[in-house]
């Protein structure tokens, strides 16, 4: 190519990819940009009735939304499977001998002729008497999971054993691997491949909330742990996963999505912080094929994350944000949970309200059913926030 067509070819480059790259690299942090809110009414149904009862509910507009979560944001999450078997290994040091007892478990799960193995750690108390209640988190630090058992300042186990509680975690590394080009060298390839050619099938987040599902199953199958109280805990991309997976699986008592932000709790018509695109983009393989015609144009979305709100209840809801993670939008968050949780009020006859404006709350909002609370400092997951789910969690258990 001559100089001068040179130039002409750089400078028409420049003025296609530089508006597409700005679209996806700026986030608005101004709230006075944020587009009015319109948003799709969790009470009424697709064909216009008012939902009030919760027979109604149960019956017509949950399994709704539920649909429209699957068809065009996460992808469904297969529930299918010909067996599935619990093999404790040795592999770890306990680094808490004196007061927990250690379980790292192999969980296999067969179909059609194919198998999947993924690793559940598990921390029971030595004091005490079980079966104990427990905290689940789904884990994706650090990105190799052989690395190390506990995250200290992340996966507070010792604490949750002092508060009396059973403790486990899976790393999603060892479901579907956090990769756009081997995410389906996990359970989705091994098992269910033909999700693969599905513009709704399972990704990455559906294959971690499948890992969180199976979890649940050994909690059943485990006599020391009480599943009817397990409380199910992720952190920013693993908060997404949480929501979804206790959306499609109601044995989960509680759901604790921290940071979630973007395709999590927090509210994606505000297109504040990261938004649909830019999501699509860093990490095609998180979310289903379909969530992509959404890429800025969220206003076009037939529904928002405070109707996720409305698919766990009336089981117990909580979203933490923090102050500096304006990327997650903490304000979105806050007004999913506010919008959203009007279903345990409306439908289920349950006290719960958020009557607070997000820039006047003090302190955590805690409640039967539903809470929140916003922490000073950065996005991360620590023991600041496991402690105010203790308080939590204690609320709803007694
Ligand atoms: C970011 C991503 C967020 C959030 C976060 C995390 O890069 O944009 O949606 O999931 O990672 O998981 O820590």
């Amino acid at each position: 190519m001559n100089r001068p067509a040179l130039f002409l070819f750089s400078l028409l480059f420049s003025l296609i990819s530089i508006p597409s790259i700005m679209a996806q690299n700026t986030a608005n942090y101004d709230e006075s940009k944020v587009p009015d809110l319109i948003l799709p009414d969790p009470f009424v149904s697709f064909k216009g009735k008012s939902i009030q009862t919760i027979q109604d509910w149960e019956s017509i507009r949950r399994p709704e939304i539920l649909q429209l979560f699957k068809e065009n944001v996460y992808g469904k999450i297969p529930t299918d499977f010909d067996a599935i078997t619990f093999k404790e290994v040795t592999e770890s040091q306990n680094p808490y001998p004196d007061k927990a007892i250690l379980k790292e478990v192999d969980i296999t799960v067969s179909r059609n002729g194919n198998t999947h193995t993924m690793r559940l750690n598990v921390f029971l108390p030595k004091s005490g008497k079980g079966p104990f209640p427990v905290f689940m988190l789904i884990d994706y630090k650090p990105k190799d999971p052989s690395e190390k058992l506990v995250e200290d300042d992340f996966w507070t186990v010792s604490e949750l054993i002092d508060r009396g509680y059973a403790t486990a975690s899976f790393h999603g590394e060892t479901v579907s691997p956090d990769d756009k080009i081997r995410f389906s060298e996990g359970v989705i390839g091994n098992l269910y491949p033909e999700h693969l050619a599905q513009a709704d099938g399972m990704r990455t987040l559906g294959a971690w909330g499948w890992g969180a599902m199976r979890a649940m199953d050994y909690f059943v199958h485990e006599s020391s742990i009480d599943e009817k109280r397990a409380v199910l805990v992720g952190h920013s991309r693993a908060g997404k996963a949480a929501l979804w997976a206790s959306a499609n699986d109601t044995r989960w008592a509680v759901t604790i999505p921290n940071e979630s932000g973007c395709g999590g709790a927090a509210l994606s018509k505000r297109k504040f912080g990261e938004t649909v695109q830019v999501i699509n983009t860093s990490f095609p393989h998180w979310f289903n094929d379909n969530f992509k015609a959404f890429n800025g144009k969220e206003e076009l979305l037939p529904l928002d994350q405070h109707m996720m709100v409305s698919l766990i209840a009336p089981r117990a809801i909580y979203f933490s944000s923090a102050r500096e993670d304006r990327w997650a939008d903490p304000k979105g968050e806050y007004l999913s949970m506010q919008l959203g949780s009007r279903v345990f009020s409306e439908i289920f006859g349950k006290a719960v309200s958020f009557p607070t404006a997000f820039e006047s709350l003090k302190g955590p909002v805690l409640q039967p059913f539903a809470g929140y609370h916003i922490r000073e400092g950065e996005h991360n997951l620590t023991w600041e926030d496991w402690s105010h789910y203790v308080d939590f969690v204690e609320l709803q258990f007694k």
